[in-house]
């Protein structure tokens, strides 16, 4: 990779580990509305599967992945509005976290029963395979949400017609308190692939190189025809499964383990051994994300709150002018 695009990666990994950091404190300042479910120390997977995406390719991220929504392309600012819940938000002031979608950029907002992205996804990538697009649908879920029918059914589905979909599961080992073994009884969600007639692999999700190199492959994968891969990334979320949650089911030392293979960290392990400057790189960068950050955060709290009649607009969807999308 060239240097231009391994700080690239590394801008993406900070800027994304900054925004969510603000919103944890901005939570706990009590500025926002509805839960915060934080990804910090998953970043490496949505920056892996998503920074090679084309604009008009479709992702499908779960509560965790906002990180997914600024890879992919959404403004930072609007994002910051959603989580207000404010009017300049992608869902104009009608939710906060969760369920706002960027249509425009090809983001599917996530639904609270988890798992029900994934026949939506299997219905876009249908719909890309009818009109011959080499078009490419990324789903995200949990472990826990892998145990859900309509997950199966989504994959069972894209088996048989070959879709151009990617299944991208983010295994942090607990979904909210339960763990692996009380989840499913196979070693890897992974190992379900074979069930449904195509590849599934499992990948170190902490390491970008890796996600990045089985990411590659299952997209290119899709887009040239060759049907659906399930990856399953090992990963951890440094936060509990909200920002209330505590995790005392966790010991201290499996979550020190597991900082103790950050992302981060190990990326800037490697611009060090590039050689790259990585002082001047990390400093370069805190400023740069900083600043969006802060931007974003001016720009939503200036945002107005949506008036009471707008409640009554947006209710129901309008025929989509999918030539468009
Ligand atoms: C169908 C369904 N069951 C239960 C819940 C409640 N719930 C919300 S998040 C969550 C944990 C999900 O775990 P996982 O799918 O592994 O994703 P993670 O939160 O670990 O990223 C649960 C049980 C839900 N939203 N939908």
């Amino acid at each position: 990779m060239t240097e231009q695009k391994d700080r690239e990666l590394y801008r993406w990994l900070r800027l994304i580990r900054e925004f969510e950091g603000r919103i944890s404190a901005l939570d706990k300042q009590g500025k926002l509305m509805g839960g915060v479910y934080s990804g910090k120390g998953q970043e490496a997977v949505t920056v892996g599967f998503c920074h090679d995406l084309r604009w008009d390719d479709w992702i499908f991220p779960l509560h965790r992945d906002l990180g997914a929504f600024l890879v992919k392309g959404a403004d930072p600012k609007r994002l910051m509005a959603q989580i207000f819940g404010k009017r300049d938000g992608f869902a104009k002031g009608k939710d906060s976290y969760l369920h706002g979608g960027d249509l425009s950029n090809g983001i599917f907002g996530a639904t609270s029963c988890l798992g029900a992205t994934l026949p939506v996804a299997a219905g876009m990538a249908y719909k890309f395979k009818i009109r011959k697009e080499d078009r490419v649908a990324v789903a995200f879920f949990g472990e826990g949400a892998s145990s859900r029918g309509d997950v199966h059914e989504a994959m069972n589905f894209a088996g048989v017609h070959k879709l151009p979909v990617v299944f991208v599961c983010e295994n942090n080992f607990y979904a909210y308190s339960t763990p692996n073994e009380l989840q499913f009884g196979v070693d890897n969600v992974a190992d379900r692939a074979a069930g449904y007639g195509f590849k599934g692999e499992v990948v170190n999700g902490n390491d970008l190189h890796s996600v990045i190199k089985t990411a590659q492959k299952a997209i290119d994968r899709a887009r040239k025809g060759d049907g659906p891969t399930l990856v399953e990334c090992k990963t951890y979320r440094y936060h509990g499964h909200s920002e209330h949650d505590r995790a005392d089911y966790r010991s201290e030392e499996e979550v020190i383990t597991w900082e103790s293979r950050d992302p981060i960290f190990l990326w800037e392990i490697y611009l060090e051994k590039r050689k790259y400057d990585i002082a001047a790189i990390r400093k370069g960068t805190s400023e740069e994300v900083t600043r969006i950050v802060e931007e974003a955060v001016a720009f939503a709290e200036a945002s107005p709150s949506p008036e009471g009649p707008e409640a009554m607009g947006d209710l129901y969807a309008m025929p989509i002018d999918t030539e468009a999308r």
